[in-house]
């Protein structure tokens, strides 16, 4: 265990318990006390969190930090082509040219008069606002919902739909058997799992590390304390992951080392083990789904040949067909919850282990039963299996769309390469829009995308303006034209909410802006201002006006379910809201279960989907009409991987929420020598003569970084773990392809971009053949927290 996350415990420990006076903030990763103010203030753990995280605690030193975006700034080039000095913008010096540092008047009238200009000439459909990423905690100021209500006020933007997170499931579930924010907040919970599951499967675990953060704010972190219960009550637990690491129970557990992207064949042989046996459940499969014959006539192989065996399912799997049997039938034997982390959908064809997941847990028929079932996710964030008021929570109104256009989140290179281009998604046939401008708040597009060497190349020659607010100088900053710098959450006041978290938190503004930077909100009300839409976009309010609102349209949404809340001064004045509801009994699907005609689900049956008619009827190759077992373009199974061996697992930072606070103590305690560590099974690193601590080459045909190694008994041989969030540090600024090395350890310049099938069009980014060897080039220093060049400023040393 790493040093801050034993300091923290240390904290929480001695904290005092009661209803904390002190000043508090909300950040995604948990809630924290202030300590000290202005240069002196710190963060401490919340004294009501059972396991609060490290991850937070950086915050006050980034936020005063070096890496401050602190005034407005413009690309050299572009500042010269808009004031009529240079013919072009010259965007291919996108992270090159010097930034010039302006003030905020003349900032603001440069941007609105590019956003006029392109709207002229091109349409608000020439402007990309997907501005897709996490933001900060706080329910006004979150900076996506900022931007698209801004951009709405002006007559609207192409937007992104899904998200990163979840790209296959999204599109997916609706169709099979409920839409996936409807699915989180209906989780059985931990306590229930624990009076009644005897046996919990998981694929993929249950990552304590991902559960530190909510989106809004983790508030009480739940999952470290769910598993045990349920451990000491005598659950057993069994982990069919390609690493062992990613569940702690506090117990024994077992472990069955899959080879990645492999699960649905898994999932399906299991099925097979039932039908074949006669394990299954007919008159729930007749009851409550439609479709199980035609998905049992394909595991007998009826429609391809094929039966879907144990021993067809090892040969891809490398999981022992007898064990594959074995487990099956215990799993019809006993009360059994199945779970599957969002990792397996971020892959091509990513919908077929979350289809053959629910076909399963069909079969078995213990959904609806307290501790039976499954989950879509427990350990992927905070909330999911928590049983706290669930009502919606306070939500900025972004306002309404008057451009139809949109593209599915991760499809952002193929829309820059490609504009006019049709596309599949979803059974529409849709077409890529023309992009002159890029506008972004609360993302990182350079963390987040795959194949970063195309897109660079696309975001250097495509659009002709990038406007980033940004409160850091991350790759995504150093990549726009303007920069405009943004408050972060200490500098601000806000509500700190997430649905069926325990607390709502006011959240205190703790430190001044830092430099010139300014709210988000602050920024799009001048904007707006400039271009005669002050009034759609503000509504007469100011940011307490905002925050006042929200509270209170919250407040009334949850009184009709029966959630009392107190008026807003009294909520400020406390600080804190518990939710917590006392004796509650969360069973997903329960009404279903107990009359499917009176809570018929979402689908167009009503059911469970195990065949869908309406996904058949789409027609697509890669996604037909039940769960199936389709060859991802890469993996260990195929003939790929004798070039490059490694199958590269790119996790969710255990120091870190994506890229935010890399650059930040938590995050940089766990770099070698300033690299990011990447994972090896011994046996890997001993083939490659590789110890602890060696600066290695991770490269694929799209990509190449350096990294260093760390070698895990809990990766199974054949995967590489690189986990996401190191900044983006390229040799080489210019797009100049796959041998631009990158310096860090990002691994999104090895993963692959492509969408998981045409249903969903999701990102699959965990699909990634890499090969690993030493470094043995010229020495290098990596740069990710360097300054960009400033005209008339000496550069930073960094
Ligand atoms: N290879 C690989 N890639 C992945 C994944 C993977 O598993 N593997 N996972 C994917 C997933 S699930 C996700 S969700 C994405 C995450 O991708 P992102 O959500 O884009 O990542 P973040 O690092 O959270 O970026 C948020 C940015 O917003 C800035 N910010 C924070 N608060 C504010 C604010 O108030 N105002 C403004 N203007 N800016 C603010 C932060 O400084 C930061 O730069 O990454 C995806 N990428
Ligand atoms: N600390 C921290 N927590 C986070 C985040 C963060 O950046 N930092 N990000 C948040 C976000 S935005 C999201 S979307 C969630 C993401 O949650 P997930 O997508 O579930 O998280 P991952 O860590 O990518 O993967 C979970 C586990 O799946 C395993 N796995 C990968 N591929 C396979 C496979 O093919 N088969 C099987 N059986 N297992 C596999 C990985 O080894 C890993 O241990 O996490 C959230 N939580
Ligand atoms: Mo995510």
């Amino acid at each position: 265990m790493n040093k801050p996350y034993e300091d923290i415990q240390e904290q929480a420990a001695q904290a005092a318990a009661g209803l904390p006076q002190a000043r508090l903030t909300a950040m995604h990763w948990g809630v924290y006390e202030a300590v000290g103010s202005g240069d002196a203030l710190s963060l401490r753990a919340f004294a009501r969190d059972p396991a609060p995280s490290p991850i937070g605690l950086s915050m006050p030193d980034a936020a005063r930090g070096p890496l401050r975006v602190r005034r407005p700034a413009v690309r050299q080039s572009w500042l010269a082509w808009k004031e009529g000095r240079q013919a072009g913008a010259a965007r291919a010096r996108r992270g090159q040219d010097p930034f010039v540092e302006i003030g905020w008047e003349r900032a603001l009238d440069l941007v609105a008069d590019e956003l006029a200009r392109v709207r002229q000439a091109h349409g608000n459909a020439s402007i990309f606002g997907g501005s897709y990423g996490w933001s900060s905690a706080g329910r006004f100021h979150h900076a996506q919902s900022q931007v698209h209500r801004f951009l709405n006020a002006l007559g609207g933007y192409v937007r992104h739909a899904d998200s990163y997170s979840l790209g296959a499931a999204r599109v997916l579930l609706p169709h099979v058997v409920a839409p996936i924010d409807e699915l989180f907040t209906i989780h059985t919970s931990w306590d229930v799992m624990a009076r009644h599951t005897r046996l919990f499967v998981t694929f993929g675990g249950v990552p304590a590390k991902n559960a530190q953060v909510s989106s809004g704010g983790a508030t009480e972190h739940l999952v470290p304390g769910g598993l045990r219960r349920m451990a000491e009550a005598g659950v057993r637990f069994v982990n069919i992951s390609p690493v062992r690491d990613d569940i702690d129970t506090g117990g024994e557990f077992e472990w069955l080392p899959i080879r990645p992207g492999t699960d649905a064949a898994l999932l399906l042989a299991m099925c097979h083990v039932l039908l074949a046996g006669n394990l299954h459940d007919p008159a729930f499969l007749a009851s409550h789904c439609v479709g199980f014959e035609r998905v049992a006539a394909y595991l007998r192989g009826e429609t391809d040949g094929v039966p879907k065996t144990p021993a067809w399912a090892e040969r891809i799997t490398e999981v022992p067909a007898a064990r594959i049997e074995a487990l099956a039938r215990e799993m019809a034997a006993t009360r059994t919850m199945l779970n599957i982390a969002w990792s397996l959908q971020r892959s091509h064809h990513g919908e077929q282990p979350f289809w053959a997941l629910v076909t399963l847990a069909a079969m078995l028929g213990q959904i609806g039963l307290p501790g039976g079932g499954f989950g879509v996710g427990y350990g992927a964030t905070n909330m999911i299996g928590s049983d706290n008021a669930k009502f919606s929570g306070p939500t900025m109104p972004q306002g309404s769309n008057a451009v139809a256009d949109f593209i599915p989140v991760a499809r952002i290179a193929d829309m820059l390469a490609a504009p006019g281009t049709p596309f599949d998604y979803n059974g529409k046939r849709l077409t890529y829009p023309d992009i002159r401008l890029i506008y972004w708040a609360g993302g990182n597009p350079f963390h987040h995308h795959q194949d970063l060497n195309r897109l660079l190349g696309l975001w250097q020659s495509k659009p002709e303006t990038i406007v980033v607010h940004e409160q850091f100088w991350t790759p995504t900053a150093k990549l726009a034209d303007i920069v405009l710098p943004a408050t972060t959450t200490l500098e601000r006041e806000d509500i700190g909410y997430a649905s069926r978290e325990r607390y709502m938190v006011a959240m205190r503004q703790l430190l001044a802006p830092q430099g010139e930077a300014r709210d988000d909100y602050a920024i799009f009300t001048d904007l707006a201002t400039r271009l005669g839409a002050r009034e759609t976009f503000t509504e007469g309010l100011d940011a307490r006006g905002w925050v006042q609102r929200l509270y209170d349209e919250a407040r009334g949404r949850a009184a009709k379910v029966g959630v009392a809340l107190p008026g807003f001064d009294t909520f400020w004045q406390q600080g804190l809201l518990d939710l917590q509801q006392p004796g509650a009994e969360v069973v997903m699907f329960a009404d279903f279960r107990a009359d499917p005609a009176a809570s018929p689900l979402g689908t167009p049956s009503g059911r469970i989907e195990l065949f869908s008619e309406r996904i058949a009827g789409f027609g697509y190759a890669d996604c037909p009409g039940h769960a199936c077992w389709m060859e991802p373009v890469e993996w260990l199974g195929s003939s790929k991987a004798a070039e490059h061996p490694l199958h590269l697992l790119s996790d969710q930072p255990f120091t870190k929420l994506h890229s935010q606070l890399d650059h930040a103590a938590c995050s940089r305690a766990n770099k070698i020598k300033g690299f990011e560590p990447i994972g090896l099974s011994p046996q890997d690193a001993q083939a490659r003569g590789l110890a602890d601590g060696d600066v290695v080459r991770v490269f694929n045909a799209r990509g190449a970084c350096l990294a260093a190694v760390r070698t895990s008994a809990a990766l199974r041989a054949g995967v590489a773990r690189l986990s996401t969030g190191a900044w983006f540090d390229p040799t080489d600024w210019r797009a100049c392809g796959p041998g631009n090395l990158e310096k860090h350890g990002n691994p999104n310049v090895l993963s692959l971009d492509i969408g998981a099938s045409s249903l969903s069009q999701g990102c699959s980014a965990q699909t990634c053949l890499v090969q690993v060897e030493r470094y043995t080039g010229p020495a290098v220093v990596p740069t990710p927290y360097a300054l960009p060049t400033f005209v008339g400023k000496p550069p930073d040393q960094p």
